[in-house]
């Protein structure tokens, strides 16, 4: 009896180990057939740029790409907005808003360019489309080229490609996301993330390293010393609805800061965007009231506290090209680094959980000043946090009162790094050398 269950453990432990290599060789084999070497891009096209296929049913769209000269449905979606731009999502208690079933011009198609394939001629198979536009995309770097075509069947389109990159569900403790990548984990009805572990199909260990996302205010009031601290704990959040399908979710949250008791900020809605090797939170800045008037100076730092499995971590940014490591304690190094008081454009962390990295996105001409906030120090305790000490990457913005009454976008975009070999230019080729698109007539 004992000897058996030895047996299916291990005959389980096998299984396991076999479709961890199966998942990381598909992930290789992907990276290597495609005819774009791209394998963490997304493509988002408006519909205003398909001359053929604009205004038909998006029941009747499918995106083919061809592989050994066949036309194949691959994964692919399109998101419908309403006229003022707000995506069609399924809100709470299942309350589905309502979309006009048309590729309209704001509406998007949203793919993965490593599904992108060779060029071919969607007419010349056996069930040819009606009409359809061609996508053609450039890798800037090489020159190559990859094609894929939006078509549009009269009646009877193919079914559509079984894959699906990702997987969003529900639980009573926490909303969850999966890709082949990576699983994000949000508390309930909490716009910050709590969890992330990047799979080994993608060179991770799949172990969570993050403590918590923090979001710490600081506010010097005019009249006194004293400065108001607000932290994450300060904002109160609700899911308003989710768009899911196959390469795209979009969770759209509402939040507000509580300023003082039942003061509260004006909300602030954001659509989480997440597809199969990254994720973003597209914000819009601006000062609850004209605080400018009554503090005299104000900051936000937004970003990650990680946590103990992610020692031995090393550390890139734009600031510093000899990375630095979180062990717990403050080298000299990253005591300059700290105090480096430039721009941060981006930064890149790798080590045995994974590789991830990020970018902030806003108009330089703003009057936001964007700075690196870094922090390795297990022994300073600043809660709220689950795993005591600090071992933080964030943005820093300083200038906040210059906002005035202004509104300011800013956004920061992270990706997960599949099986990254070392080369930092190579993984921040998706921010620098974007994929050219183009719809050819
Ligand atoms: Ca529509
Ligand atoms: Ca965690
Ligand atoms: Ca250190
Ligand atoms: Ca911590």
């Amino acid at each position: 009896m004992k000897k058996q269950r030895r047996l299916s453990r291990l005959a389980l432990l096998l299984s396991l180990l076999v479709s961890a290599i199966t998942l990381r060789a598909q992930a290789q084999d992907q990276s290597r057939t495609a005819s774009l070497d791209r394998v963490m891009d997304p493509v988002v096209i408006a519909g205003v740029k398909f001359p053929n296929v604009r205004t038909r049913p998006v029941a009747h769209l499918r995106l083919l790409a061809f592989r050994d000269g066949n036309a194949i449905p691959v994964p692919f979606q399109i998101d419908e907005r309403t006229p003022a731009g707000e995506y069609v999502m399924t809100r709470p208690a299942g309350v589905r808003d309502r979309g006009d079933g048309l590729f309209d011009d704001n509406d998007e198609l949203v793919f993965m360019a490593l599904d992108a394939g060779k060029r071919g001629d969607p007419k010349a198979g056996g069930f040819p489309p009606a009409g359809w536009d061609e996508i053609e995309l450039t890798d800037p770097l090489t020159g190559e080229r990859a094609y894929a075509y939006l078509a549009f069947f009269a009646s009877d389109p193919p079914s559509l490609s079984p894959v699906s990159y990702m997987q969003y569900r529900e639980t009573p403790e926490y909303d969850e996301l999966v890709t082949p990548y990576y699983t994000l984990r949000f508390p309930k009805n909490n716009v910050f993330i709590r969890d992330i572990m990047i799979h080994p199909a993608a060179g991770g260990n799949g172990q969570d390293f993050m403590d918590r996302i923090k979001m710490r205010l600081g506010v010097k009031v005019l009249a006194g010393y004293w400065s108001v601290g607000r932290t994450e704990e300060n904002f109160v959040t609700k899911v308003l609805g989710v768009a899911r399908g196959p390469v795209r979710v979009i969770r759209q949250t509402d939040t507000r800061l509580v300023i003082l008791l039942n003061l509260k900020s004006p909300s602030a809605v954001v659509n989480g965007s997440f597809y199969p090797c990254s994720f973003q939170f597209p914000s819009m800045l601006s000062l609850p009231f004209r605080m400018d008037l009554v503090a005299s100076d104000a900051s936000i730092r937004q970003g990650w506290d990680l946590n103990r499995n992610a020692l031995g971590m090393k550390f890139y940014t734009n600031l510093n090209p000899r990375p630095v490591t979180y062990d717990g304690k403050m080298d000299p190094e990253e005591v300059e680094l700290a105090n480096n008081p430039n721009t941060l454009y981006w930064a890149l962390c790798t080590g045995p959980a994974g590789t991830f990295m990020f970018k902030g996105v806003w108009e330089e001409s703003s009057p936001l000043q964007a700075r690196l906030y870094y922090e390795d120090d297990l022994s300073r305790l600043e809660p709220p946090e689950e795993d005591p000490g600090v071992m933080g990457l964030a943005y820093q913005l300083e200038n906040l009162l210059k906002m005035g009454t202004g509104r300011y976008p800013f956004n920061i975009i992270n990706y997960v790094v599949p099986n990254f070999d070392g080369d930092v230019p190579r993984a921040l080729r998706v921010f620098d050398h974007p994929l050219q698109v183009a719809i050819n007539p």
